[in-house]
């Protein structure tokens, strides 16, 4: 019999075009009206410095924390699906195919789901006929923990506000502490506080002078 259980998965979010805040408060809400998804915290708002390629607008970056009803028997059918959902959302905002690390409407990644390790590519024929006709939904390759995590400030710094203690599957350190070396690399203002999500208002409201802390 197939078990029904609860998987703790934490997003990311970046956007570098038009109204990035905008867009990323109404990405939280998009993603909060997800069926069988449920929304456990929202990161602190940062602007970031753009990473990769270097000649395009600063980035707003967030992450939130979502409980996933999933079948733990195949935890990647269920990963594939919230990620066809997430390119949706990516859609719906207005993301537009561009080069690669370039600027951005909307960009959703999975970051982590629970404490499985999943690196997958639906074949042609395990695709839904959906997927034929919805490029949003031919998303097929899928790689959890995301690759490049460890090595993101812009991921870490709102991951480390909601799950500064997570070890994920395959490190070997916490989230806050791989966070800790990677801002010590960083040019100090290169990843910085901007917002506090307000969950009455359920958008960021601008950090004030106390309330904003070094990433
Ligand atoms: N994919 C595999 N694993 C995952 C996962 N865990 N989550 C596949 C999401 N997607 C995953 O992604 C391409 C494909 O990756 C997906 O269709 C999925 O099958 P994409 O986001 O559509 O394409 P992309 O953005 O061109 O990917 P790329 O080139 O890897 O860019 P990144 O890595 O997303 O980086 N600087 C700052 N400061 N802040 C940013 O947010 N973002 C980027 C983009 C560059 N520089 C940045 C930022
Ligand atoms: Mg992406």
């Amino acid at each position: 019999m197939r078990a029904r259980r609860i998987v703790r998965a934490y997003i990311g979010l970046g956007s570098n075009v038009g109204d990035p805040a905008r867009t990323l408060a109404s990405a939280v809400e998009a993603i909060a009206d997800l069926p069988g998804l449920w929304v456990a915290g929202v990161s602190r708002l940062y602007a970031t410095v753009p990473w990769g390629v270097t000649d395009q607008p600063e980035f707003r970056n967030a992450a939130v924390a979502v409980d996933i009803r999933y079948d733990d028997r195949d935890p990647a059918e269920t990963a594939l699906g919230i990620l066809g959902r997430l390119k949706t959302i990516e859609r719906a905002a207005g993301r537009r195919r561009r080069r690669r690390w370039g600027p951005r409407e909307l960009d959703l990644d999975l970051l982590v789901f629970g404490r499985h390790r999943i690196d997958v590519e639906r074949s042609r024929e395990a695709r839904s006929a959906d997927a034929e006709a919805n490029a949003a939904m031919a998303a097929k390759r899928l790689e959890v923990p995301h690759r490049d995590l460890g090595e993101r400030l812009f991921v870490l710094a709102p991951l480390a506000d909601l799950a500064p203690g997570l070890v994920p599957p395959g490190w070997t350190e916490t989230v806050e502490s791989v966070r800790r070396r990677a801002a010590a690399q960083e040019p100090p203002g290169s990843v910085r506080v901007v917002g506090v999500w307000d969950p009455a208002r359920r958008t960021w409201r601008p950090a004030t002078e106390e309330g904003v802390s070094p990433a």
